[in-house]
């Protein structure tokens, strides 16, 4: 008879003395390989008195099950610290790329850009919109700028090769958004209408050939040129504070009448030119079906680029496109 009590434990130990799988595999072979004293005690079975030969089959059976499930624990055990000291192993140094992650944030432009409607909406205005690329009806005609007018060349239009000649541009302006606005809603009308726009105006240090207006256009009852005034009052010392004065000078629009250009104080005491406004004209308001007699209106259109400048005292308005991170880290 062989003595296989002790297989168990002697497992044990020779499993815990391996380092690595290779040496356990050879562990495992030792005690459950072909050449193993259980495979002998197994094949010895058949020389065993009958009576016994179920007992013994089934300690065997239960020495093999007690063997396998020491080696797979073993096994397991040296697989996390294989893995282990691979990760360990193969840490790389990265700090040297790894530069301080700082959060980004909105642009200036954007920033005034929600500002402004922040102000307006709080004077009770909405938020509306328009395409960048218009025809000429909502850029001009609508606007009482037929093909013929000489103001047509005051605005430096960037055309789009679509249509016929002169007929499809980038806006030059907000103000086809007053055309859009009135052509879906019915007054009253009390609308703010930001947006990019385009000249062929070279770049310096107070023009961009891409820069962003904000339209307003107020369509009620009653409306007078003091409501102008004292709109743009209100929305100059919301945003610049109360310090701020802003005036109206006489100018020429040729779809406002009367027409005028607004200015703001500088702390040096010197005036700034942001924008145009005036008294919607008759014309403008019939092309959209809305009755003069009835109905009056002022609106207004400013240089966002501009106000911002104004607002940081920026020396050159290009900075704003630059894109020079310290820069715009900086606000
Ligand atoms: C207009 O564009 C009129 N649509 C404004 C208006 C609206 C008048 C409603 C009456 C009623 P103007 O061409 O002056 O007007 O431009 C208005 C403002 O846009 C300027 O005062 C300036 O602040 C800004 N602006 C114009 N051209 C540029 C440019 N190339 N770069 C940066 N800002 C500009």
């Amino acid at each position: 008879m062989i003595d296989l009590s002790k297989l168990p434990k002697d497992a044990e130990e020779a499993s815990l003395a391996a380092s690595t799988v290779d040496e356990l595999v050879k562990v495992q072979n030792q005690f459950l390989g072909k050449k193993s004293e259980l495979v002998a005690a197994k094949k010895a079975l058949g020389s065993i008195p009958e009576s016994e030969r179920a007992t013994a089959g089934k300690e065997i059976n239960e020495i093999r099950v007690s063997i396998e499930s020491v080696i797979d624990k073993r096994r397991v055990e040296i697989e996390d610290t294989e893995w282990e000291t691979y990760f360990l192993n193969d840490v790389a140094d990265l700090t040297e790329v790894l530069n301080p992650i700082t959060r980004g944030h909105l642009h200036l432009i954007t920033q005034a850009r929600d500002q402004l409607e922040d102000v307006f909406v709080g004077m009770g205005f909405t938020v509306a919109e328009g395409p960048e690329v218009e025809t000429a009806w909502y850029n001009f005609e609508a606007l009482n700028i037929p093909d013929w007018h000489p103001a047509r060349g005051n605005f430096d239009t960037i055309f789009v090769d679509l249509g016929e000649e002169e007929e499809v541009m980038l806006r030059s302006h907000t103000s086809p958004v007053q055309i859009r606005t009135m052509e879906e809603q019915r007054p009253p009308i009390y609308i703010v209408a930001p947006g990019r726009t385009f000249r062929t105006d070279s770049a310096d240090a107070t023009h961009l050939p891409a820069f962003n207006q904000i339209e307003g256009l107020v369509i009620d009852k009653g409306i007078t040129m003091g409501d102008l005034a004292g709109t743009i009052d209100s929305f100059v010392q919301a945003f610049f504070g109360e310090e701020v004065k802003s005036r109206l000078r006489p100018s020429y629009f040729p779809f406002t009448e009367p027409s005028a250009e607004f200015d703001i104080s500088r702390p040096d005491g010197s005036w700034l030119e942001l924008g145009g406004c005036g008294m919607v004209h008759p014309n403008v308001l019939k092309n959209c079906g809305i009755d003069p007699e009835e109905w009056q209106g002022f609106a207004f259109g400013f240089g966002i680029d501009r106000l911002v400048s104004m607002r940081y005292q920026l020396d050159d308005i290009r900075e704003l496109v630059l894109n020079d991170a310290r820069f715009l880290r900086q606000f």
